[in-house]
């Protein structure tokens, strides 16, 4: 016992200065600390399993996510992580990769391919980033168990009884002293990415287990069509029919040291979704395989419309005409990709254009020639959208001809402007209702603030265009109000206001307002999202005085810390609730919504465009209750927090 004791001491301090650089810096490791860096965790620890699948010695993975929300497993019937001794460590080979930083390199050579490179930073930096860490390895008819603690194990490798079968089983959780105390794995994130791993690697067994979902949640996702069933699902999902119905397309290639897979087709809808994938990673920002698929299908598709005499008349396409609708699945394998970006969402390496370019431009242009009446179907479609988008250019410049007649003349008549014509000291807040916005009008600072109240119905943008965007009422004003215009006159040096505040009722109408008017903005002005300008106000729902002093309450749960944490001795609280904006003063809705000394409100980011893209296409539909979850949830998870 002494001596293994001992023994332990000493590996403890070769782990420590194994791993702790990524204590100091995990950022470097992993990107950041935020809730993509935890999960980011889960990515390398399931890749490990996948790679076991991919390489032929497991079939299934199985994830669960356990009920405190943050503690996770990960299993899989794969060979096992060995186990025996490293003579030049003296230790277990797996305490060995996961106690040292790169270990994993020796066995990523010889027959073993490793699929990452993404996430390629190695379990021993989830073991340092872990709070604790238990990992089980079925092998030789035993199971073998080891405890780790913030990178270092706590118990040394034990044989934990006989066994059947062979594989390896993860189960961590991420440290809160690097992560936060609110640390919470979202089951949706990693569900999608399961759900898409099935897809990617056809014939592997996913499962996936939510123990925070009541009841609890037991899928198992398995698909021997790949990605051309992925292509067909996305499809579905979006609501926009194929056209013409059922031609999607599918390629495979792996020749010429290109592996690559590739699933297409147009739709109906009015814009292009790309879901593209480095090695079985998700690249949500796109990068150069992105590049080379789009080239190969506008050139392709001119190639077909030049030698069949289909140019149209009257109107010339664009490369966006042709892609308009289309949507794609591309999964290519880098040997060595390089990412870019803080999330590493998007790739980097510049011969990838080419290569990709190259296996499907022949590819596409053969499909269009072997299948005439899809091809006709294909390219009148591209036709209507040139058409179309020549008309809401006419439209939209209708709108900007009459804001830039002057800045000031052509404003909605019910905006209260600001003086100020700096947009970086000007805000506009945008208000439901009549009532609020007069309290606002009176509450605000004037030099800085201007009041657009909503009075009209805001039209659900998720499906409409352009021009039938412009002729609604409310989204013309604030269109005129913002100055920067839409569409293809979109010009966000014009923009008035440097920031922009939705301000509604904390109600499910208010909800329901700020959902239409993020939809439109995400669909139409996405750039002022991107850029940070849109902010939702976060008026407070209720008025605590105890004695002399005044609190605010966002919500009930707040509320009650209140009267918790400041009630002293007699003091009896006096509470208020708002009904609506309409019911504050100007001055209170001064001091807790509009000032900037004192008011809460939050910035809304895009974190991720695939998962914006998919709750904003899921939520616009018929569940209101959704759709609150759907502000709730973006809005607290924002970290902006503007106070
Ligand atoms: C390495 O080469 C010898 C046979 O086993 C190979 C291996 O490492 N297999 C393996 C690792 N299967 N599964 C894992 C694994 C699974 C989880 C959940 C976590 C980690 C870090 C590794």
């Amino acid at each position: 016992m002494a001596t293994k004791k001992e023994s332990y001491t000493g590996a403890d301090i070769q782990v420590l200065e194994g791993l702790e650089p990524v204590r100091k810096r995990p950022a470097m490791y992993i990107g950041g600390t935020d809730s993509t860096g935890y999960h980011h965790l889960l990515w390398e620890i399931l890749d490990n399993s996948v790679d076991e699948v991919i390489n032929g010695f497991a079939t299934t993975v199985e994830v669960t996510l356990h009920k405190d929300g943050r503690s996770i497993t990960v299993v899989d019937n794969g060979r096992g992580i060995p186990v025996d001794i490293m003579p030049k460590y003296k230790k277990p080979a797996v305490e060995v990769i996961l106690t040292t930083l790169h270990s994993g390199g020796k066995f990523e050579q010889g027959n073993y391919v490793h699929s990452g490179g993404l996430h390629g930073v190695g379990s021993s930096v989830v073991n340092a980033l872990s709070r604790k860490l238990v990992v089980e390895i079925k092998l030789d008819g035993k199971k073998h168990v080891q405890n780790y603690a913030r990178g270092r194990a706590t118990t040394p490798l034990k044989v934990d009884g006989p066994c059947r079968g062979t594989g390896t089983s993860v189960t961590f959780e991420p440290d809160p002293e690097i992560f936060g105390e609110k640390l919470k794995f979202d089951p949706e994130t990693v569900r999608e990415r399961l759900e898409a791993k099935s897809y990617l690697h056809k014939g592997m067994t996913v499962i996936w287990k939510d123990d925070t979902a009541h009841p609890h949640t037991h899928v198992t996702y398995k698909h021997d069509g790949g990605i051309a069933e992925y292509l067909t699902k996305v499809v579905a999902e979006r609501q926009k029919p194929m056209v013409p119905p059922g031609s999607a397309t599918f390629y495979h290639s792996r020749d010429n040291g290109v592996r690559l897979e590739a699933s297409l087709a147009w739709t109906e809808a009015t814009d292009e979704h790309i879901r593209s994938y480095v090695n079985g990673i998700p690249t949500n920002l796109g990068g150069t395989h992105e590049g080379g698929l789009r080239g190969a299908v506008v050139k392709a598709v001119r190639n077909y419309i030049e030698t069949h005499n289909l140019t149209p008349k009257g109107v010339t396409l664009t490369a966006e005409d042709i892609r308009e609708g289309m949507v794609a699945i591309l999964s290519t394998y880098v040997v060595e990709p390089q990412f870019q970006g803080q999330t590493k969402g998007r790739l980097n390496n510049p011969e990838v254009t080419a290569q990709v370019d190259g296996v499907l431009r022949p590819a596409l242009e053969k499909w269009l020639n072997d299948n005439k009446s899809i091809a006709e179907a294909v390219v009148a479609r591209i036709i209507l959208a040139a058409r179309a988008r020549e008309a809401s250019r006419a439209a939209s410049q209708a709108i900007s001809r009459k804001t830039a007649v002057s800045h000031r003349l052509n404003l909605p008549g019910k905006l209260a402007d600001c003086s100020s014509t700096d947009p970086g000291l000007s805000e506009l807040f945008i208000v439901e209702g009549d009532s609020a916005g007069g309290s606002a009008k009176q509450g605000r600072d004037r030099r800085t603030q201007a009041i657009l109240p909503l009075r009209g119905k805001v039209l659900n943008a998720e499906q409409a265009s352009t021009d039938k965007v412009t002729t609604n009422k409310e989204l013309q004003d604030i269109v005129s109000a913002l100055g920067c215009g839409i569409g293809t006159d979109f010009d966000i040096t014009k923009l008035r206001y440097g920031r922009v505040f939705l301000l509604m009722d904390a109600d499910s109408d208010g909800h329901h307002i700020a959902t239409l008017l993020l939809t439109f903005f995400y669909r139409h002005l996405r750039p002022l999202i991107e850029s940070g300008t849109i902010h939702i106000a976060q008026p407070p729902l209720y008025r605590v005085d105890i004695g002399k002093e005044t609190y605010w309450a966002l919500d009930e749960p707040d509320r009650d810390r209140i009267i918790r944490e400041k009630t002293k001795g007699n003091a009896k609280p006096n509470i208020m609730r708002f009904k609506g904006l309409g019911e504050m003063t100007p001055d209170e809705l001064k001091e807790t919504t509009l000032d900037p000394k004192n008011r809460m409100s939050l910035r809304v980011t895009i974190d991720n465009p695939l998962d914006t893209d998919r709750l904003i296409n899921d939520l616009m539909g018929k569940d209101v209750s959704a759709r609150f979850r759907f502000i709730m949830e973006r809005a607290s998870e924002v970290q902006d927090l503007d106070v």
